[in-house]
């Protein structure tokens, strides 16, 4: 009897102990503490969203969680009119749509994304529905339409009369160039000596962040190449391609010509070489010169790539095919914005 009821508190207190183990992993998924940062980071594509870092920040700075401060940043972002490729006032497809892309990706490597979705002003928190309320990664077209609508989204026209002016302009010529959100380097160098991603030339938010628990989580968001064939997505909402967390290792998000960071796997390769001992900047680099490899000197010239990346340390950098890509980043220390190194 004794030995009956030793046995029975035994398998109790092993069970008891095997859900103590999971809730103490679910608290602190994998790592727990910081490493050689101070504090939490933030870091997104383009100096212009400094503003988005800031929002997110105040999560960051309350001890909040990565993930709940990049959505608060990147609403920032998404409902901005001057963000021509992102959210409300984003650049429409050649049929004259604003079609939007996000997706999310948490440090316990859940992820969520949409594409090619119309009418909604938040479509990174529609990303975040996926990931959490359904059995899915990603909804597409009419499908997210509805999902977002059933979750209480209401609809917006994404469309700005500068945006639409913009795309009547372009019916003119319909010509697509890809690089017509990105960098239009030769032209504006030439014209005003003006680099891209100033204050209203930017383009795709990609957002990292690391909080105060040690944790890693990215966003991103946008409305994709200006003038795309309509159902056209790029590497934005797809993990691995336009963003990638792994809390073991590190983070990387893109901006620049889907279509080159989705042949590479962009922002996986980055983790990747980050797991492989390299600096977050050294890994853009990596990823960088293989899309160059690919494309060979010449063709790439003519392409814009640009990665950011964080690590478990809270170590950041950036890398961009060509000139004119740059970044925002807030720490402890303050905010601060910086010109990406670029390799051709
Ligand atoms: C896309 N990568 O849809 C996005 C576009 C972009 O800055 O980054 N624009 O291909």
């Amino acid at each position: 009897m004794l030995l009956r009821r030793k046995f029975l508190q035994q398998s109790l207190l092993g069970s008891l102990g095997v859900l103590i183990g999971k809730e103490q992993l679910r608290a602190s998924p994998v790592g727990g503490k910081l490493g050689k940062a101070s504090g939490p980071v933030v870091i997104s594509t383009w100096a212009p969203n400094a503003k988005a870092n800031a929002a997110a920040w105040q999560v960051l700075a309350a001890n909040g969680r990565a993930l709940d401060a990049l959505e608060k940043g990147i609403h920032v972002t998404e409902a901005d009119p001057t963000d021509q490729s992102v959210g409300y006032g984003g650049l429409p497809d050649r049929d004259g749509k604003v079609t939007v892309d996000s997706c999310v990706m948490d440090e316990w490597g859940n992820c969520g994304a949409v594409m090619c979705l119309e009418h909604i002003l938040h479509p990174v928190s529609v990303a975040r529905l996926v990931m959490e309320r359904t059995p899915h990664v990603q909804l597409v077209g009419e499908g997210a339409l509805k999902f977002a609508l059933e979750q209480g989204f209401s609809k917006t026209n994404l469309l700005t009369p500068e945006a639409e002016k913009a795309w009547r302009n372009w019916l003119k010529t319909s010509r697509y160039d890809p690089m017509i959100t990105v960098e239009h380097l030769e032209e504006r160098n030439k014209k005003n000596k003006k680099k891209p991603g100033q204050q209203h030339d930017h383009d795709t938010i990609g957002m990292l962040a690391l909080d105060s628990n040690g944790n890693l989580s990215g966003a991103c968001s946008t409305s994709g190449m200006a003038f795309k064939m309509n159902g056209r997505v790029g590497d934005s909402p797809i993990i691995g391609a336009g963003l990638f967390v792994d809390n073991e290792v590190g983070a990387a998000t893109a901006t620049g010509v889907g279509e080159e960071i989705v042949r590479i796997c962009g922002s996986h390769t980055i983790v990747e070489m980050m797991r492989a001992g390299h600096s977050p900047e050294e890994a853009c680099k990596k990823a960088v010169e293989r899309i160059v490899k690919r494309n060979g000197l010449q063709k790439a010239k003519e392409i814009q790539a640009g990665f950011i990346a964080i690590n478990k340390q809270g170590e950041v950098g950036a890398y961009s095919l060509i000139d004119g890509f740059n970044y925002a980043v807030h720490t402890e220390s303050g905010p601060y914005t910086k010109n990406a190194k670029f390799l051709i």
